[in-house]
């Protein structure tokens, strides 16, 4: 596939913003959607809108089919053994608070602990620290490296045999910094703990095989690999899912109620209390076919390409502070100009019709072991292109110049 068309299936990327060609590069917040997933949510609503599972009717049937063939399409795709190991969730976040809530806090005794590191998003930060709060259990840092990577001693210092639970990012969305979540898993797994991975910036960037990680949960979110807001997936192993206990109970969920107690379906129908998000899951199932056409592979071919070349340009521009390792990394850079707020430069950005995010990045504790209040981040899709970068970079020079009074 010719990756130089690909914006041409993006209907929003051909306006223009404050009179300039959008570059939209705000990808890791969240991406935008082909046609084929816009084409796919509005044909549910318009063709056959109906609820799921309970309907006997024509319209239901068919709704019911479709989303459960997108359960098996998501199994596909992180190469999961069966559809039984997806559980549809809100997104990233809302599968991490499952994990941390259904599983571990069931599991969490005083003295036990959490090994988490200092990259991780707010996601996967939070929701342990109220496990710990919970249960007595205590929450471990493996520490950061100054260029933003982990040493493997200090991974295999921090997993004790108190560790119950690693939690840890896949690729993080500030650094870029990919994590060996597979060797994790696997020396989590040697000193009896289980592995849970946020995989949030990993899964729309290449392919993840979730049995060779061998991890016990994978979290990530549709919205950032084309598919619409609202959908995601968390992926359990089967012993895991059947030790997870619900975290939102009702209708959908159940098998036989009383007026005292209830009991619960099968996995994973146990873990979607309510009507579930069925347009999110056709549009997510649309978002996997076109992300399989192109290719995972080529996707992270590509994002590492542009990530590559944004980081030599950038990295030749006096006054700007890079962040994170170089390769392999995620598709993202993040930076600094030297003595200008990240939102001023992005406020500049903007007017050049650039989207970049300036902020924390949910990833407070991080900055401050930067060092620094926030940062500038410019995320990269395959929709994006060298030219995107040029644009980028012209718009900083821009930036730079608007603020010289302040670098002097
Ligand atoms: N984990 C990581 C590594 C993330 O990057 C994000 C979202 C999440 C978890 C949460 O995902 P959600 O879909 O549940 O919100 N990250 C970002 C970002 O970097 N900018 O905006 C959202």
């Amino acid at each position: 596939m010719d990756l130089s068309l690909i914006a041409r299936d993006f209907p929003i990327l051909s306006q223009t913003v404050n009179g300039k060609r959008l570059v939209y590069l705000d990808s890791a917040a969240t991406s935008q959607k082909p046609d084929r997933v816009l084409d796919a949510v509005s044909r549910y609503y318009r063709e056959y809108n109906a609820n799921v599972h309970r309907g006997v009717h024509t319209l239901a049937g068919k709704a019911t089919d479709a989303y459960e063939s997108a359960r098996v399409k998501a199994a596909g795709f992180i190469h999961a053994p069966s559809e039984d190991n997806i559980v549809f969730t809100r997104g990233t976040t809302e599968g991490l608070n499952m994990v941390a809530f259904g599983y571990a806090r069931r599991k969490l005794r005083p003295g036990d602990e959490i090994v988490l590191t200092p990259m991780e998003h707010h996601s996967n930060l939070i929701p342990w620290q109220q496990a710990a709060l919970a249960t007595g259990a205590t929450l471990r840092y493996i520490p950061l490296q100054k260029d933003g990577t982990l040493l493997w001693e200090d991974i295999e210092q921090a997993i004790g045999d108190r560790t119950r639970v690693v939690a840890m990012t896949h690729v993080s969305n500030v650094l870029g910094t990919v994590n060996p979540v597979k060797r994790v898993a696997q020396l989590a797994h040697e000193r009896g703990a289980v592995m849970v991975v946020d995989g949030a910036q990993a899964a729309p960037h290449m392919p993840v095989d979730v049995a060779d990680l061998d991890c016990d949960f994978y979290a990530f979110s549709g919205h950032k690999m084309m598919a619409p807001t609202g959908i995601g997936v968390l992926y359990g192993k089967r012993a895991a899912l059947l030790e997870m206990e619900p975290v939102h109970f009702g209708g959908e969920m159940i098998d036989v109620v009383e007026l005292f107690s209830a009991t619960w379906k099968d996995i994973p129908a146990r873990f979607e209390g309510g009507t579930p998000i069925i347009a999110g899951a056709i549009g997510l199932a649309a978002a996997i076919d076109y992300l399989d056409d192109i290719g995972m592979e080529a996707i992270r071919r590509h994002g590492a390409a542009l990530t590559d070349y944004a980081m030599e340009r950038l990295g030749k521009m006096p006054g700007i502070t890079l962040y994170g390792p170089s390769a392999p990394r995620g598709a993202l850079v993040t930076f600094n100009l030297d003595g200008v707020h990240p939102h001023d430069v992005a406020t500049v950005l903007d007017a050049e019709g650039v989207a970049i995010r300036a902020g924390h990045h949910c990833a407070q504790p991080l900055m401050r072991e930067l060092g620094a209040q926030s940062t500038a981040r410019a995320s990269f899709y395959v929709y994006n292109s060298e030219q995107d970068v040029d644009v980028l970079v012209g718009a900083l020079e821009t930036a730079k110049e608007f603020f010289s009074h302040a670098i002097g």
